[in-house]
């Protein structure tokens, strides 16, 4: 075990096994097997299972520091309990798409949850070709549920302040921050991109009105405090089968804005939109549609029947916060789409492309696009971004 200060350890599988054993949670004379499967950026993640029964639990823990940066970069604990807190605020108002929560420990920074491995991460499912019919109609309604329940229209302003103070992050927003909004826009930072993408780079570094696009929204990001987001809801952060979707990992959450979910989610569909061809493409189409669509009728569906806004039948308010939640989005998409592709943080759907030729002509494609959803994100809407990727001819 590493000893990093005097209240935390870090697990081994042995060590999860006893712990798993002393909660109640497995069978005290089980047999187990635990396997650490954490492959995000940040986290242990340990499986545990009965090897007679096949049930399992997942203990996740966090370390002080970012695994996939090491040491020289620390990183606060805490998140392991805003995580924790986050899915059970989340499970309350949709309990369908957000697991179980077993158990937490703020200083060993451990969450023990609901054993997920019936189903598939979806961005891998998605670069194997499986298809999730219902994926981002749920993720419509997770987001919608989640960001009207968590506003101002349905808490009270000054409860609705005081669930913000309990999600108060700046440890994980500062990594949003450099890492999305800020490095990849400026050619002396920190970088990591393919040669032949230099053109490419350089056209959005000296495009001042995407830089100053990019200002808007990260002030955005930083300021806004409309509902309590995911804030990292990338496809590598949901479980699914082709009947059950789960949002997993909200260690970033915070007060921001509604856009910000919307927009991850988007830009990861847009990554798999930019590489697949025929059929393939055409489903991801379907799947961005059915997003928009869902979010759209759930949150205006909540919005008629649950708002306690004095405000609420103010003909033109809800059609000014969709337009508003669709513009946010767009750009944010964008910024996303640009930091996975010249930025530090790469995505599987673009990097497993085997052909290099098609696989910068794809990466070209998520940055133009990203430029064109930053610049034009108050006229687009999504037909129109369908069009654009329907026009682009990656060989
Ligand atoms: C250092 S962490 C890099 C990225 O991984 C997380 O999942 C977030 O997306 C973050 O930006
Ligand atoms: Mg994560």
């Amino acid at each position: 075990m590493t000893q990093y200060h005097s209240n935390f350890t870090r697990l081994t599988n042995a060590t999860a096994i006893i712990l798993a054993k002393k909660l109640g949670l497995v069978d005290a004379d089980a047999n187990l097997s635990c396997k650490e499967i954490g492959d995000g950026n940040l986290n242990y993640v340990f499986h545990i299972t009965d090897t007679a029964t096949n049930n399992g639990i997942i203990i996740k823990q966090a370390v002080p520091y970012a695994k996939v940066l090491g040491e020289s970069w620390p990183l606060t604990l805490k998140r392991a309990a805003i995580e924790a807190n986050a899915l059970i605020h989340f499970r309350s108002y949709c309990p369908e798409f957000v697991p179980q929560v077993y158990y937490s420990d703020e200083q060993l920074a451990i969450t023990v949850m609901e054993d997920l491995s019936h189903l598939k991460i979806v961005r891998s499912g998605l670069i194997a070709g499986d298809s999730f019919p219902l994926l981002s109609q749920h993720i419509g309604e997770y987001v919608a549920k989640t960001s009207f329940y968590t506003s101002d229209y349905h808490l009270e302003p000054s409860a609705k302040k005081e669930v913000a103070r309990q999600f108060t992050n700046p440890e994980l927003c500062k990594i949003t921050e450099v890492f999305i909004f800020t490095d990849p826009f400026f050619e002396e930072l920190p970088g990591d991109f393919e040669v032949e993408l230099t053109d490419a780079a350089k056209r959005i570094w000296h495009d001042q009105d995407v830089i100053l696009e990019v200002a808007k929204l990260k002030q955005s990001f930083e300021t806004e405090q409309e509902a309590l987001l995911h804030g990292d809801l990338h496809t590598g952060s949901i479980f699914a089968s082709e009947t059950e979707t789960k949002v997993i990992d909200p260690e970033f959450a915070f007060y921001g804005p509604v856009g910000f979910d919307l927009g991850q989610y988007t830009a990861n569909l847009l990554f798999q939109a930019v590489s697949r061809n025929g059929a393939g493409k055409e489903e991801i189409f379907t799947q961005l549609d059915e997003f928009w669509r869902s979010f759209e009728k759930t949150y205006s569906e909540l919005w008629n029947t649950h708002n306690k806004s004095p405000f609420r039948h103010v003909t033109g308010y809800l059609p000014y916060l969709l337009t508003k939640f669709k513009r946010d989005a767009f750009g944010f998409a964008g910024c996303e789409l640009i930091r996975r592709t010249i930025g530090l943080s790469h995505v599987a759907d673009l990097n497993v492309m085997e052909d290099k030729e098609t696989k910068i002509a794809a990466k070209t494609a998520t940055l133009k696009l990203g430029a064109l959803l930053i610049k034009k994100r108050e006229e687009l809407d999504v037909p129109a971004v369908i069009e654009w990727i329907k026009q682009q001819t990656l060989t």
